[in-house]
């Protein structure tokens, strides 16, 4: 059986279509090769010691899982000499992470949450990895926190992994998303899903549902809406979806279609938001857009937003087109 593995599909992007430099392939490589790691951790679960919490808060004060620990330190360490990055930025570091003196440094900056969904780690249900590729911009040398706050529109890279009942790699360079498919046995990533295309219309929605009370009016009159399915204006009945896994409500909505929706409330509102700018929204806003998806805050695309700070929070509703275009109307008649 012929298959197509996600280095012969780099190297096609690199060599045939010019899509991306040697550079950037490897970079991608060598996340993928992390998350492989990663997976086998996430897989041995309470046998590897590595379920519960690690006894320490990240910069956001969250508790920090002894995976969401051992996966970033997997990342950091598998991503420090490979000479094609000039500085890391994660969920779980307050600043930049430099590259370590002694090993070469390159052109782009790596950002990611290392396991998202942490909630569920203990719950046995499935978890994953964000990341972000970008450009270190022109003329900087000191990779600090200014260089990384770009807005998604410049990503060059971005992709997830998603450790469920099979471990996949997501993945857009901007030619499209496409999904790799583990064969555990072969530890090869094997290209099963290409060019994926998010329906534009659905009857599935994602929401955490025990915020209503907090919700903005355009936030509640959608979700009104689809409630009252075949009695109310939509017409026809809906259903609902939420594993509090970011990657597992997105790869389901690649999968199938569907509206996943963390948007700005009333307890949310002093940060900004729920969920991270840089390594959750921004990465997954560009693998749904290359989907034929969309993906906005209720007031502008999230990929429009210059950041103003490396944890920026924001508000997100992306996934099929026509739903999420119809949210941010709701947003601008409000
Ligand atoms: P972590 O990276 O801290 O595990 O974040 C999980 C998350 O940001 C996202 O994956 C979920 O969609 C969301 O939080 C779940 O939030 P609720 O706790 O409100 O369900």
């Amino acid at each position: 059986m012929s298959r197509i593995t996600l280095t012969q599909f780099l190297i096609e992007q690199q060599r045939e279509q010019k899509h991306i430099p040697a550079d950037l392939r490897l970079l991608i490589e060598v996340v993928a090769r992390a998350v492989k790691t990663i997976s086998v951790y996430v897989g041995k679960g309470a046998v590897a010691g590595l379920l519960g919490n690690a006894g320490t808060d990240n910069v956001q004060g969250e508790a920090q899982k002894k995976l969401d620990v051992a996966a970033n330190e997997l990342l950091l360490q598998a991503n420090e000499w490979g000479g094609h990055l000039a500085a890391m930025a994660s969920e779980e570091m307050e600043m930049p992470h430099p590259i370590p003196h002694g090993y070469p440094k390159g052109g782009y900056l790596l950002v990611f949450d290392p396991l998202d969904g942490s909630s569920n780690i203990d719950v046995n249900i499935s978890v994953g990895t964000i990341f972000s590729v970008l450009r270190r911009p022109e003329g900087v040398t000191e990779t600090d926190e200014s260089a990384f706050l770009q807005p998604g529109s410049e990503q060059v890279a971005a992709g997830y992994a998603i450790y469920g009942p099979s471990t996949m790699l997501v993945l857009t360079v901007g030619t499209g998303t496409h999904g790799f498919t583990l064969d555990r046995e072969f530890g090869a990533w094997v290209l099963t899903h290409s060019n994926i295309t998010i329906p534009a219309d659905t009857k599935e929605f994602a929401i955490n549902a025990s915020r209503a009370r907090f919700w903005e009016p355009p936030v509640k009159r959608y979700i009104d809406e689809l409630l009252a399915g075949n009695d109310g204006p939509r017409g026809q009945d809906f259903n609902m979806r939420w594993v509090a896994s970011m990657v597992a409500d997105v790869h389901r909505i690649l999968a199938r279609g569907g509206i996943f929706m963390y948007p700005l409330d009333e307890k949310n509102r002093p940060n900004g938001g729920h969920l991270r700018l840089l390594y959750e929204a921004n990465p997954m806003a560009f693998i749904v857009e290359q989907a034929g998806g969309a993906a906005t805050t209720g007031r502008e695309p999230v990929l429009s937003i210059k950041p103003n700070k490396l944890h920026q929070r924001v508000p997100v509703i992306l996934g099929s087109k026509h739903e999420v275009e119809r949210v941010a109307r709701y947003h601008r008649e409000s």
